[in-house]
Parts: C-alpha cells; structure tokens; sequence
C-alpha cells in the first residue's frame, strides 16, 4: 500500500519535486484536503500571492467505508484522462502537472476560483453555455481518441493500455445491476417503496441488460467514465465570463479515474442523469405538496425551464462539435456522412438510455448525492418519485429516442401534473 499523504507531508513532498514546486513558492505554501468524493484524497496546495496546485493521491479503500478495498491503480486511468483531455479539448479540463507512478498521485491546476457545479446547482445556479462546453468535451474527447480521427492500430493499443476493471467493475455493480435487485447497498425513503419494486421486473431488467452490454462491449473511445455534475466546474464570481464570449471555457471536467475505452453515449447519459437530479430538486422546492410538484400557477418556474433545457443544450454542443472534427478529417474515408448520421442517432439513443440507469442508482443505489440528500424527508420523497418515473420512461423508451428534444420530453411526461 502506498503511504498516504497529509496536510502536512504533502507540502514536503512538492519541495522534493521541482517539476511540481515550480508552479508555487514552497517556503510559503500550505496545503488542505479537500476531497469530497469516494476514491482518492486531494489536496490544494497554495502559496501566501495566491498561486496553488491539487495533489490528487489514490485511497486503497472507499473514503466511508475501509472495508471495502479498491485498486491504487486507477491513478493510471487518472493520469490517461487528464493527459487526453489536455491534448484533444482545448482547455476543458485542467492542466496536468504530472503524474508520480510510485505514490499513486497526480498534480493539476489549482482550479479554486472556479466552483463546483454540483454545488453551484444545488445553490441555485443558473450557468449558460456550461452544459454546450460538457457536450463539446464529450464530442473532443471522443473523436481524439477513436477511430474517427486515429489510425486503427493506435486506437487497439490505447483500448488495451485503458483496461479499468476494478473501476468498471464498481460502474457495472452500482448502476446496472444492485438497483434492480435487492442489495445491501441499496436505500430510498418509504415514500418511494412502491416505484423501487417495480423495477424489479423482467422487462425493465433488459432494458438495463441492453445498457449494460453496450458499456461492456463497445470499447470506442475513450470515456471520462463517471461526468456526472461533481466532476465537473463551472465559472464562478471569482472568475466570470462575459455572456457574449463564446470561445473561453464555462467548465473543467476532472476526476477521471473511472475512464476506459467504452460506448461515448455512456459519458452523455451521465451527465443527463445529473440533470434530472437537478431538475427533480427544483421542482421539490417549488413545490407546497406532492399534490403541487410541476404546479406553475403562483411561482417562477424561470430555473426549471433553463435545467429542462440542458439536454438539448449538451446534446446540441455535442452533436455539432462532433460534425465540424469529422468534417475536417476522418481517419477512414469509409466513414460514409450516412454511417456518421447513424453512429450519432445511436449514440444519442443509448445516452437517452444511461441518463435513466444514472437516475435510478443515484436515488435507490449505493451513491445518493446531495441534490436529493439535502431536501428534507418530505421534498426528497417528493424528487424521488419524479426521478423514478422519469428514469423509468427513459429506460423502457431509449430506443424510440430521435432527438434530445425527445429526452426532454419522455421528462416533462413524466412530471405528474
Ligand atoms: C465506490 S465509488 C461510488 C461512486 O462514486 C463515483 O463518483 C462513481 O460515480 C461511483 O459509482
Ligand atoms: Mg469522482
């Protein structure tokens, strides 16, 4: 097992490595942990003018549970991601430093100034242009590293140094199979008992198998394999944008530990999912009663209406950003404008597809989040039911889907009122 670092071991081990030391002033730095996710411990690192850096070390176990052990290994999908990420999205996620193979540690940009968007949201944000700037991540990311852009033997090579399982391994438990049966992990206020149960049936299951197959089986690009809105950073008023500048950056993505070679509609649907938690919470605080959820009448649905619209948005930023690089070039000139049109119209089907699988495992699943957690008893209920039923439209009906307009709609279907 790798030593862990501290608050204050971390600080001596920049001094020790000048190629990290030379983004801050040592002799004035100092450092806090400040991770919040599952799987690794990170620490910013900053200097007394302001100047920082993240030391991002991989835990040997889950942050709230020690005893379930996890490979240090995924530092190495970590690093991958960054460094592709670096390379083929121009400026959508942050610098990397470097990665130490031995203490299973990565160093990045200090992004600071810029803020969560989970947190962001769940403050009652409204962020234009971000979810257009995840859509063209996905879309850069994508055609670097697959077939559309690189030679097929460079392609097979970076699939197999990809190999994730352990990480997969988590992804393939958490949200395709615990949920749809009964598991210890799984956990969900009584309110919602009734829609849980119901998903346990032989229809839905493979819906879910469909989903799952494609996550195992369609190695295409390289994912961030986990763009859900906590890997994600948004402008903040430490750092703005002006509206009307649309060529700098609105978000970071980061934590790319569960990234591997797999279907690039799995990113898309991630980050959907994370929408509907929002827009679930929204409505649950608009809201006087289960009775009034999707109510206009006396309140200002003006948020709503901007949450509802990220799925087009995203897809749009998406889609267009994916046809302008395969415009430009394609590595095989097989890759027929018809064979384009048809890889997009699937990808976007099984996005449809992930988008319910993320909802349902972040409500009834291992890893609730706190767009629900922080509702209260009743309101969660409340966003509970609406993620349920919508996520479960999104799963019976994925591979109706023609357009993001269609995902938006099967969700405000679904809304009860
Ligand atoms: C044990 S890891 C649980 C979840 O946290 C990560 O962010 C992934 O979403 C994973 O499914
Ligand atoms: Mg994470």
């Amino acid at each position: 097992m790798t030593e862990l670092l501290n608050n204050e071991t971390v600080v001596d081990y920049i001094a020790q490595h000048p190629e990290f030391a030379k983004h801050i002033d040592v002799a004035t730095a100092k450092a806090k942990e400040i991770g919040d996710g599952n799987l690794n411990l990170v620490f910013l690192v900053k200097d007394a003018d302001g100047r920082g850096l993240v030391v991002k070390q991989t835990l040997p176990y889950v942050r709230s549970d020690h005893s379930w052990k996890v490979t240090e290994d995924s530092i190495f999908a970590e690093a991958r991601g960054l460094e592709a990420a670096d390379k083929y999205t121009n400026g959508l996620s942050p610098k990397f430093y470097g990665l130490d193979r031995d203490r299973r540690l990565v160093v990045i940009e200090d992004l600071s100034d810029w803020a969560q968007w989970r947190e962001a949201l769940d403050e009652g944000s409204v962020n234009p242009g971000a979810a257009r700037d995840v859509g063209r991540f996905v879309a850069r990311l994508a055609y670097g590293t697959s077939y559309f852009s690189r030679e097929p033997q460079d392609v097979q090579k970076a699939a197999a140094e990809s190999i994730n399982p352990e990480l997969e391994q988590i992804t393939e438990d958490l949200i395709f199979e615990e949920p749809y049966y009964e598991h210890e992990h799984n956990g969900w206020e009584p309110g919602a008992t009734d829609l849980v149960l119901a998903l346990r049936d032989e229809e839905l299951r493979t819906q879910v198998a469909k989903l799952k197959y494609e996550f195992l089986t369609n190695g295409e690009a390289l994912l961030h394999g986990d763009l859900h809105s906590s890997s994600l950073f948004v402008r903040s008023e430490k750092n703005p944008v002006a509206d009307d500048d649309t060529e700098s950056p609105r978000i970071k993505a980061y934590d790319f530990e569960f990234g591997f070679y797999g279907p690039v509609a799995f990113d898309l649907g991630i980050l959907w999912g994370n929408f509907l938690l929002a827009q679930a919470r929204e409505l649950a605080l608009l809201a006087d009663g289960p009775e009034t959820i999707g109510v206009r009448e006396g309140k200002d649905f003006a948020r709503f209406d901007w949450l509802i619209s990220l799925y087009e948005e995203a897809w749009d930023g998406f889609e267009t950003e994916f046809r302008r690089l395969v415009g430009e070039h394609k590595a095989d000139k097989i890759f027929t404008d018809a064979f384009v049109d048809g890889w997009i119209a699937r990808t976007l089907r099984f996005a449809a597809g992930y988008a319910g699988a993320e909802g349902i495992r972040r409500t009834i699943g291992w890893a609730h989040l706190p767009d629900l957690e922080t509702l209260g008893p009743d309101r969660k209920v409340w966003a509970s039911r609406v993620v349920l039923t919508a996520s479960r439209a999104l799963l019976e009906r994925f591979e109706e889907v023609g357009s993001a307009a269609d995902v938006r709609r099967i969700v405000e279907e679904s809304i009860p009122t």
